[in-house]
């Protein structure tokens, strides 16, 4: 899955301001790259980003969402707005990525009515205070339990558990120690029974491993990250730098083809 912000604030990931065609522009090099989906975002939710309005994402983030389904790429939809899933998904998104996991006012209801396919993922807090003081007693086991029960609720609004989606979030109210321990657990995460997504790229806890801030060391990591996370069981890894991951990840499906007893 390759990201695609359509925010003027990712700065501190490498990402420049995008607006609506430069987003466009980039997600085609992404898809050439080998991305099999593209997540669209047009509100930041990296530590200590402020909401956007309604009208603001959608004028973001639907041009590019039309113009790639158009395409025919496969398109995600990174938004907590019930409104912005219902256009996204009419544009022809068809997966709504949230990082809320439809616990904003309507959004259950939203992608239930949408019969949408559906990311959700973990989070304590909210962004722009998450990152003041994580706390968790077994941080694997509570964000299992959390996913859990959201797979419950959502089916419990009528939406079909083969539609849904789990994720750990990374850096979302998780200190450095929680990331790794989260990395190191996420085989557990499998058993919620839904398909694992893992979003690692870029982030500070990434840069924390690089010991470094160049870019070039960073993009490295995550792609190395992205690998582990695969072999642990992610079905899906959203990430920036689409070329670099999908060059491990296929030498990694080279070696299983070459020798059946890996
Ligand atoms: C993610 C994710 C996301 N991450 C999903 N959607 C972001 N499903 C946006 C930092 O510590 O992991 N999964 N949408 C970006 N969020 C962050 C969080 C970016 C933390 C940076 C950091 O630097």
């Amino acid at each position: 899955m390759g990201i695609v912000n359509v925010t003027p604030d990712s700065f501190s990931d490498g990402g420049r301001y995008f607006g609506s065609g430069d987003a466009l522009i980039h997600a085609r090099k992404l898809v050439k790259q080998g991305a099999g989906v593209i997540d669209i975002g047009g509100e930041s939710t990296r530590p200590g980003a402020v909401p956007v309005s309604v009208d603001q994402e959608l004028d973001r983030v639907l041009p590019v969402v039309e113009a790639l389904a158009a395409d025919g790429v496969l398109v995600s939809i990174d938004t907590s707005k019930p409104q912005v899933m219902q256009e996204a998904v009419q544009a022809g998104a068809c997966l709504i990525n949230d990082v809320f996991a439809l616990r904003q006012p309507g959004a259950l209801e939203m992608a239930a009515s949408l019969q949408a396919n559906v990311i959700l993922m973990h989070m304590q807090g909210t962004p722009r205070t998450m990152q003041d003081q994580p706390s968790y007693k077994d941080v694997v086991m509570e964000i299992r339990n959390f996913l859990t029960q959201r797979i419950e609720a959502c089916h419990a609004a009528g939406l079909d558990r083969s539609r849904l989606l789990v994720d750990p979030g990374f850096g979302f109210g998780k200190t450095r120690e929680h990331n790794c321990t989260l990395l190191g657990g996420l085989g557990q995460l499998a058993e919620c029974g839904a398909p694992l997504v893992v979003g690692i790229s870029r982030k500070s806890f990434v840069r924390a491993l690089a010991r470094s801030c160049e870019p070039e060391d960073v993009k490295e990591v995550s792609a190395l990250l992205a690998l582990l996370a695969v072999e642990r069981g992610a079905a899906i890894v959203r990430v920036h730098d689409v070329g670099l991951t999908k060059r491990f990840l296929d030498i990694r499906h080279d070696l299983k083809l070459f020798s059946p007893v890996h």
